[in-house]
């Protein structure tokens, strides 16, 4: 079969939507650092919409980490498949934004050259929690991270999205070139202010004079939300029948796209807005619904439902009891701390419930169980301590927590290994070794873990006794019975 490229377009069937521009007059005016299935599902998306009539705004993507997307798409001239998935079936479409994939590792000088170039306006970043090299609990950039150290010392020579930005920055400095608007389309609280917070504190610490200018820099907060599993091997042959040509990695992905947009953006942008987008002066309070609704759920689903045995998030909302676990969740924990005029949270709520039971979305428990050191403070422990200082219970988030401290002992409930994903894995594993399945104990190694708790929680008595009873539960009678224990009480 015959693969995916600009010389086999034209043989994609009809009803198969391809790019509805000229590529070859297409220019880049956005870099995106962390081009994984996240941005291709998402910001590649509407800007493929708005090409045609905004040709100067074409995408280089950059991977910080490995080369595995670059290699994928680079022999197919950039162009890859984003399936929509339902009950109805499966959509395919062609996307041709993304001009080129730059690989961080071997060609960081032409990347930081294109990113010092005056035609790029934008630089996006999907590079997860964890790549911003900061302390999720408070937000701020961790200097003795080893990319960080690192960075420091060869600035010039950066691997962190901190120290790329920031060195592309100073380069346009030099070359007395305005900055580039900074949009973060990754899921931290208030992302535009903590990456600009990240970011300057990494340039001051260059130089003085270096950080004030990059915090005149514009970091306009965007809230993104579309479910992306990751491609399995099954998708990929599905996909090759699909549009008659192979894919190496086509995207799968939900009819749901959100995105709203803090309107900051100097050097000008695409008109965002003609492709879906919400273009707003304060995304705090969306970003804050997404985050404790969305993920705050799909947290606890994931870690609960692991270890329940579950595999895909559809298969957890098969279950009554998680059903009713999470709805409850939403509704009586989450809804009111959240502060929006003109949303109708309940039917948010609903659509959201919709979302996680659609059938023909893969999306492995495993998947959003990784890096749960860097979710959780944003997901789950916001909320509880707004709950806490409104002397207002908070049984279902705790059972949340509770759920990854059982989580990350490595072990599940039949005895076998959990691979777990985390930049902390190896220190919460000797916590657990040192707990042996004692859940008191278990609970005070894990809340000592002042990146991911603070130091407030540790030390709180109702998050304690919260916590640490639904954990001594998990471990003695098991994820179902605690589910169901908590839902009929
Ligand atoms: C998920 C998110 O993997 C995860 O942690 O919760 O990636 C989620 O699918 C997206 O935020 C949806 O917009």
């Amino acid at each position: 079969m015959t693969r995916l490229s600009a010389n086999t377009l034209s043989s994609v069937p009809a009803g198969v939507r391809v790019p509805d521009y000229d590529r070859s007059q297409i220019t880049p005016g956005i870099v995106h650092l962390g081009i994984g299935a996240f941005h291709r599902a998402h910001m590649a998306v509407y800007v493929d919409d708005l090409l045609k009539d905004n040709p100067d705004w074409a995408i280089v993507g950059a991977s910080l980490r490995r080369p595995d997307t670059k290699e994928a798409l680079e022999p197919q001239d950039g162009l890859f498949t984003v399936a929509v998935r339902d009950a109805s079936g499966t959509h395919p479409r062609v996307i041709g934004s993304i001009l080129k994939v730059l690989d961080a590792n071997t060609e960081r000088e032409e990347l930081l050259a294109l990113m010092a170039s005056p035609q790029i306006r934008i630089v996006s970043l999907t590079v997860t929690e964890k790549g911003y090299c900061h302390d999720p609990a408070n937000g701020e950039l961790d200097q003795r991270h080893p990319d960080i150290v690192h960075d420091l010392a060869n600035p010039e020579a950066p691997r962190s999205a901190p120290g790329m930005l920031v060195e592309a920055l100073a380069r346009r400095k030099a070359a007395g070139i305005a900055p580039f608007a900074v949009a973060s389309c990754d899921n931290l609280p208030s992302n535009g202010e903590t990456v600009k917070r990240i970011v300057t504190k990494f340039a001051a610490l260059r130089d003085a004079e270096l950080g004030e200018w990059v915090n005149a820099v514009a970091f306009p907060g965007t809230m993104v939300d579309r479910i992306v599993p990751s491609t399995t091997d099954d998708d990929r042959a599905m996909i090759a029948d699909l549009i008659g040509a192979e894919d190496a990695w086509p995207i799968m992905t939900e009819p749901f796209t959100q995105w709203v947009i803090e309107d900051n953006f100097p050097q000008g942008r695409p008109p965002f807005e003609n492709a879906g987008a919400q273009l707003v002066e304060d995304v705090e309070p969306f970003e804050r619904m997404k985050l404790r609704m969305l993920n705050g759920s799909h947290s606890t689903m994931a870690y609960l439902g692991y270890l329940a045995g579950y595999e895909y998030i559809s298969d957890v909302m098969g279950d009554e009891d998680f059903v009713a676990l999470i709805h409850g969740l939403m509704t009586d924990e989450v809804m009111p701390t959240l502060d929006m005029p003109g949303v109708d949270l309940g039917a948010y709520r609903d659509q959201l419930l919709e979302r996680f039971r659609n059938p023909a979305l893969k999306h492995r428990t495993w998947q959003i169980a990784m890096d749960g050191s860097q979710k959780l403070p944003q997901r789950l422990l916001g909320t509880i301590r707004d709950r806490l200082a409104a002397g207002q219970p908070f049984e279902r988030l705790g059972l949340g927590v509770a759920a990854w401290m059982r989580y990350v002992v490595g072990i599940d409930e039949k005895g076998e290994v959990i691979d777990v994903r985390d930049p902390l894995a190896m220190r919460m594993m000797a916590i657990a070794a040192d707990a042996i399945d004692d859940a008191e104990d278990l609970y005070i190694g894990l809340v000592a873990l002042s990146e991911v708790f603070g130091t407030d929680l540790g030390d709180n008595q109702a998050f304690g006794e919260t916590v640490a009873t639904h954990l001594d539960s998990l471990l003695d009678i098991g994820v179902k019975e605690t589910v169901a224990e908590l839902v009929r009480s």
